[in-house]
């Protein structure tokens, strides 16, 4: 959890230096924020073997920054986060988190107006003050309004990439309680959607009374919602709520079932038990007064004529239909956790991402993946570095070195034996349509990624005719984050989507999911549309960091959410396949 502590507080130094304009540094800290978050190792643990030194080994980590971890791990503060907070007292992360709103707006609103957070960054837009200030004006103070409404609207859930790893900890937690025999997540969570509202876990163990003693002892929290002897619901420190219930072991399944939901799925599969002349609840599958089944979430969907629904699926979406045995039709064969082959979507040192392309292919293969493609930015997106097209053929001359040297090592290594790097961009869709790359360069890549990174507010049919345009470039084989959501930030473009999908199909064009926690883009719904009208995907995550390469779980969460196949998702295909399908 120090990791995540520290990330937050490297996360607000950034902003609060970003907001002094101070240059360089706040850059720097954002990294580091990044690499702690993404840091399999606990730092406390780095540093009690390895002394600053080793602290200094994590990406993006320099003495002075490993001297801030230290001061941290000793006495629990920073001393320049609290200076900075005792400058400008303001939630800069709650007010930074508005789209439009940036360091420098939120430093000028406080000198100005003495605004610290959002309630008072709403009473004085609503009182028409921010329009007076100089280089605000109405517009400005019209998005701030939009953007607050945005932020409200959103309020409460969580994204899951951000509480999974708490999930993760508090599943571990319990387990070495040494009180209980069964844990699982069990909600949303489990269910992997995008949000989540509370965290709900689920126990079984002998001695209820205890596990809830132990959970309140060991999980910080600031609330007390209710407490009973099989049940506690608590707000963590961390700001999100959590109830964990303790069943007895024959309820398991039942409960497991009941408390997975979602709520829609279960009032389906209630009544089918009701129709068989059975009854369904969190404490088993009965028949009378005998319980028939309730140990496993098995036995109760076969104890009903239906096969075990993965419970992505659970929204009573036709699938409880299809898990009939009796239908003709069975339930799709949808994607595992193991299926993927290659992440195509992977920025390099190149463009200003924290790893070589070496080090990202090196943390590919140890993934187990028999491919990664390196897709930097290209050069209309200058705040991130993009390269023009000599660069680019630069990079390909060591992506050819580098895939020549691992044939000569692979030949003695059993290890992927045939891993490739594959050439690729993420170039950008210009407003007209155009890609921002010469035709002969984008050419030579194995593939070409292009998405939009400008002018993401233009009118519907504008924005269609722009997609459409970018697809029927022959070179273009993949559409970043199709849709341009942020979660929580800014909503999709406007777009026909149907035509964009028949577009897709006519062109052969790939859409992407990216499989990054604020984008998740294509969402569910999306996905399954795409699969219905025959258009290809491919989950990515767009890492800008070998530590991000794991994210992809998220995105073939949706995936699955969306009941896409193998056959649906180009990179559970082997190497020759996904190469022959691109344009
Ligand atoms: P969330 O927390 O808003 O992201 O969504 P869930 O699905 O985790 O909902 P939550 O935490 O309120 O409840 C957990 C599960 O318990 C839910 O998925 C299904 C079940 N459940 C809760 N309330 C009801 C109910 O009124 N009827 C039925 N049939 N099931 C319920
Ligand atoms: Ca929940
Ligand atoms: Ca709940």
């Amino acid at each position: 959890m120090v990791n995540q502590e520290l990330a937050k507080i490297f996360q607000r130094i950034s902003l609060y230096l970003a907001m002094r304009e101070v240059p360089f540094k706040p850059h720097a800290y954002e990294r580091v924020a990044f690499a702690l978050e993404s840091l399999a190792e606990d730092v406390g643990a780095i540093y009690k073997r390895d002394g600053r030194k080793g602290l200094a080994e994590i990406p993006g980590v320099g003495e002075s920054i490993a001297e801030k971890i230290e001061e941290y791990l000793k006495t629990g503060n920073i001393r320049l986060y609290e200076q900075e907070v005792k400058r400008m007292p303001v939630d800069v992360e709650e007010l930074t988190s508005l789209e439009g709103v940036g360091p420098k707006m939120v430093a000028d609103l406080y000198r100005k107006l003495k605004i610290r957070n959002l309630k008072e960054l709403e009473r004085a837009a609503r009182a028409k003050r921010i329009r007076k200030l100089p280089r605000f004006g109405e517009k400005t103070e019209r998005n701030i309004l939009e953007a607050i409404e945005f932020a409200k609207r959103r309020e409460g859930r969580k994204l899951l990439g951000d509480i999974y790893p708490f999930v993760r900890d508090y599943e571990l937690l319990l387990k070495e309680s040494g009180l209980i025999q069964q844990v699982s997540p069990a909600g949303s969570f489990r269910r992997m959607r995008e949000t989540v509202g509370d965290i709900d876990l689920l126990v079984t163990s002998r001695d209820p009374k205890k596990v809830i003693a132990y959970a309140l002892s060991h999980i910080p929290y600031e609330k007390l919602w209710g407490k009973g002897e099989t049940k506690i619901s608590l707000r963590s420190t961390h700001g999100f709520d959590i109830d964990i219930r303790v069943v007895p072991r024959k309820s398991y399944g039942s409960a497991l079932q009941y408390f997975t939901g979602s709520k829609e799925h279960n009032i389906a599969t209630r009544r089918i038990a009701i129709e068989k002349g059975l009854k369904l609840s969190e404490y088993g599958l009965f028949k009378g007064k005998k319980m028939i089944a309730g140990q496993t979430e098995e036995e109760i969907y076969n104890a009903m004529g239906l096969a075990w629904i993965s419970p992505e699926m659970r929204e009573n979406q036709g699938e409880i239909k299809l898990a009939d045995t009796r239908c003709p039709q069975k339930l799709p064969h949808i994607i595992g956790y193991q299926d993927i082959k290659g992440d195509l979507h992977c920025h390099s040192d190149w463009d200003g991402g924290d790893h070589s392309i070496e080090e990202m292919a090196a943390a590919a293969m140890r993934m187990g993946y028999e491919y990664i493609g390196i897709a930097d930015h290209t050069k209309a997106l200058h705040i991130e570095h993009g390269l023009d097209e000599k660069q680019l053929e630069q990079r390909n001359k060591e992506i050819d070195n580098l895939n020549s040297k691992f044939e000569a090592r692979n030949s003695k290594q059993i290890q992927n034996p045939k891993f490739k790097i594959l050439k690729g961009v993420e170039a950008n869709i210009l407003k007209d349509g155009s890609i921002d790359i010469k035709d002969e360069v984008l050419a030579q890549m194995d593939f070409v990624i292009a998405g939009i990174h400008s002018n993401m507010k233009m009118d519907r049919q504008k924005m269609t005719e722009r997609m459409i345009k970018a697809m029927r470039n022959p070179n273009v084989d993949i559409i970043s984050h199709p849709t341009g959501r942020i979660l929580k930030k800014r909503d999709e473009y406007q777009i026909d989507f149907e035509a964009f999908l028949k577009a897709a199909k006519e062109t052969g064009t790939i859409l992407e999911i990216s499989a990054w926690p604020e984008r998740l883009d294509l969402n569910d719904q999306n996905i399954r549309r795409s699969k219905e009208a025959g258009v290809k995907m491919i989950i990515n995550t767009d890492s800008h960091n070998k530590n991000q390469l794991h994210l992809m779980e998220f995105g073939i969460a949706q995936a699955r959410r969306g009941w896409a196949e193998k056959e649906d998702i180009i990179n559970c295909w082997p190497l020759e396949k996904l190469l022959k399908y691109f344009k």
